[in-house]
């Protein structure tokens, strides 16, 4: 019989969002009266808006027509790579340095695949699961040392602890020679949005010290203050040491569309001198073949600018959820940062059991949050408030919060 693949087995635990529906599952199947509100996973809930709507559908009606069809498209239609680069980088990459993906978490996991068992990784914590879980599985970090509580971490994985103390931005001095940086901003889970200065120093670090960043900008529609930078490459040199990964999938609705985007620019070397593009090239020809062109045709109207003016109604309906929330939770007395540039709220109760939190507010309101320990050991005593949800079922689950 096959052996075991051992980094499956360097897992502690299952992956946290099935985790968290498996508890809601088992609350309900106890309290089937209960009218359980998600404010847990990040999963959008408003329909599609009507023009991007109409390039989903001119997108497939397309395809039943003999000079409308098109098959594969491997790395993404050239219009919607140059539509890319104009409306968030400013013309600043070729279309050979824009890539389309079915999503940020999917282009990730390639990275992952690119990077091999060999990176060094460095993450913020803490932070989206798929960065640890999935260097894991790709061997680039060991088995788990610590409790089954959340506290420690994977062997031979840094952890740059963001907290209250340091503005939830880490320290650059933390980051280990010729790492790989996750980095996302605006933040899931803090909802922090790192500024130019802490950017800077980040892109700095990077650079001094041999380092790639990998810069999740996935909640970059959801900033609202001109002065945070909406993606790295705002920085100076940043496209010499970091590559960005993007999504439909918040700004448009897409999460069961799946389209997403990674910019990989071509000025970044490996210190061998090889060019990293060109080796994301290759990873992609060979175990992705395109995001799918109905989806593609619908980010291309998503991208113009009736689509653009959606893009900001749907994510100011989001945030209006995060303003209530929040507002909710300090009228209790609770901190919480997030919410006002992303739509995720980071929640304090110090001296407190993160899970023991989830749990709680599951028992006594009803309603789903994602225990801050899922995301790292420094979520230890928060719990992230997600912002995706119907009007009706944010504003009952902020009033169920009173029973706090
Ligand atoms: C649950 C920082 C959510 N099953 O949809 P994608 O693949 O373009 O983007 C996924 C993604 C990428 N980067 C960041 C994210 O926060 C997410 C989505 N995260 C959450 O609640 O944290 C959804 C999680 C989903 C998953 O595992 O991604």
């Amino acid at each position: 019989m096959i052996t075991r693949n051992p980094y499956i087995a360097n897992l502690k635990a299952g992956y946290l969002f099935p985790e968290i529906a498996k508890r809601r599952r088992e609350f309900a199947a106890a309290h089937p009266d209960a009218k359980i509100i998600s404010l847990g996973v990040g999963n959008t809930t408003e329909p599609i808006l009507p023009h991007t709507n109409e390039g989903l559908t001119e997108g497939a009606r397309k395809l039943g027509t003999i000079e409308g069809y098109s098959g594969y498209q491997d790395e993404g239609l050239p219009e919607l790579r140059e539509k890319i680069s104009s409306v968030f980088y400013g013309g600043k990459f070729g279309i050979d340095e824009v890539f389309i993906s079915d999503g940020a978490k999917c282009d990730i996991g390639r990275l992952q695949i690119l990077f091999g068992s060999a990176a060094k990784i460095a993450v913020q914590d803490p932070s989206y699961p798929v960065y640890v879980d999935g260097s894991v599985l790709a061997g680039a970090a060991g088995g788990w040392e610590g409790n089954a509580a959340g506290s420690g971490g994977y062997k031979g994985i840094t952890y740059l602890p963001c907290t209250a103390d340091n503005n939830f931005f880490p320290n650059p001095d933390l980051i280990p020679r010729g790492s790989l940086i996750y980095f996302c901003s605006p933040n899931n889970p803090t909802g922090a949005v790192a500024d130019r200065t802490q950017l800077t120093a980040l892109v700095n670090a990077a650079i001094e010290k041999s380092c790639i960043i990998v810069f999740d900008a996935a909640y970059s529609e959801f900033i609202r203050d001109p002065n945070l930078p909406k993606t790295i490459y705002e920085i100076d040199k940043a496209e010499t040491c970091a590559i960005e990964v993007n999504s439909f999938s918040k700004p448009a609705g897409f999460t069961g569309v799946r389209l997403g985007w990674s910019i990989v620019p071509k000025a970044i070397k490996y210190s061998t001198g090889e060019s990293v593009n060109a080796d994301w090239s290759r990873i992609a020809g060979t175990i992705f073949n395109g995001a799918s062109n109905i989806a593609q045709a619908g980010g291309l109207a998503a991208l113009d600018s009736d689509g653009l003016k959606e893009v900001r109604k749907l994510t100011d309906f989001y945030l209006g959820n995060a303003k209530l929330i929040r507002d909710a939770l300090e009228k209790l007395g609770i901190k919480c940062i997030g919410g006002d540039n992303s739509p995720y709220i980071w929640a304090h109760f110090p001296g407190r059991d993160s899970w023991e939190v989830f749990s709680q507010i599951l028992e006594k309101c009803h309603v789903v949050t994602t225990p801050g320990a899922g995301f790292g050991p420094a979520g230890q005593s928060f719990v992230r408030f997600s912002a995706f949800g119907h009007r009706p079922d944010v504003e009952e689950a902020c009033k169920r919060l009173e029973k706090l």
